[in-house]
């Protein structure tokens, strides 16, 4: 289990030599890529047991220092990042799940971004960096925000301002993957709404996600009077599992491994961790009654590559921006 927890992080930096540049003297710009729920599947680190394609990924590994030995503060988003953008493990701030708001508990936390706003930078953020649910994401904290726009029935404008909402959109044929009980909103799955996968007849700018690093590029293409720290958070590999259809052609199914998975797996994990695993494992059981186990696991690995591919446009944008030999670029996820 430790494996599907992980969390990874990759750092470069870029130092400007050139002598006639006054940005010289100017603190470096941060570009910070969180990438939600990816594991250890991607091709510098090995965790997947067939191919995996991340060449964007791998690419920035290979230029920069790989973390290969980090362990997420917690298995699910919100404590996870709030630990990570305050510093603060979860047995310190007592958020453990995601249903706990960080700022009431923690008003006198300064969190990652606002350290950076006082440090003097330009502090943007887009997508999902801090949790995706109403309240989690205190936009003081930021000079400049670009909501996340989902791909789900989470879709609709402005959704981080008002969830929730009347309205729900769903995609088009929704289930994707046609499982009765999803259809149903029957448990298993404990959240059958977004317990989705399928290839969706969308273009890569066109998911929320793509919508995000366009924000992202344009941002990267202007100067600016301050050092920035620009947060993008990708949500894919999240569930729902869409992305368009060449990430999934990428992963025929005959060729889909499944994942190892140890009689003894839980032997070593603590009480309050086996009834966590208990809690979903039903889904898992779900799953293979359903035929679906394989047909899961490529859409996972669709979505990781379509994530790659989105961290492949940010990196691209900022090596063509005047920013590209002044800036520290950090990704990570959350966890697994
Ligand atoms: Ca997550």
């Amino acid at each position: 289990m430790s494996s599907l927890q992980s969390l990874f992080l990759i750092m470069t930096l870029g130092l400007i030599v050139s002598p006639d540049c006054h940005s010289a003297e100017r603190h470096p710009n941060v570009l910070f890529i969180a990438v939600d729920d990816m594991n250890d599947w991607v091709g510098c680190l090995g965790g997947y047991s067939a191919e995996v394609h991340t060449p964007n990924i791998d690419k920035l590994a290979a230029r920069g220092m790989l973390f290969n030995n980090a362990h997420c503060p917690a298995p699910v988003c919100n404590p996870s990042r709030t630990a990570i953008l305050t510093g603060l493990r979860p047995s310190t701030t007592g958020i453990y799940d995601n249903g706990a708001w960080w700022r009431p508990a923690l008003p006198e936390v300064v969190s990652l971004p606002e350290c950076f706003q006082r440090g003097g930078y330009l502090v943007a953020g887009g997508g999902k960096v801090f949790h995706h649910t109403p309240g989690f994401n205190p936009p003081e904290q930021w000079n400049e925000y670009f909501l996340q726009v989902f791909d789900d029935h989470w879709h609709r404008p402005g959704s981080l301002e008002t969830l929730p909402v009347k309205g729900i959109h769903w995609p088009a044929g929704f289930p994707l993957n046609q499982l009765p009980n999803v259809k149903n909103g029957k448990r298993p799955p404990a959240n059958p709404k977004e317990f989705d996968w399928g290839a969706m007849s969308k273009s890569d700018r066109e998911m929320g996600d793509g919508q995000m690093v366009d924000w992202a590029k344009r941002f990267l293409k202007q100067s600016h009077d301050q050092p920035f720290f620009l947060a993008t958070g990708i949500f894919r590999p999240h569930l729902p599992w869409y992305a368009p259809k060449k990430y999934f052609d990428l992963y025929p199914l005959d060729e889909v491994e499944l994942p190892r998975v140890p009689d003894d797996d839980l032997d070593d994990i603590p009480e309050a961790g086996c009834k966590m695993a208990e809690y979903r494992g039903d889904e898992w059981e779900y799953l293979k009654a359903n035929n679906h186990w394989k047909k899961a696991v490529q859409a996972y690995l669709a979505s990781i590559s379509f994530a790659d591919a989105m961290v492949g446009e940010l990196l691209t944008a900022l090596e063509k921006s005047p920013h590209a030999d002044h800036t520290i670029i950090i990704l990570w996820s959350d966890h697994g």
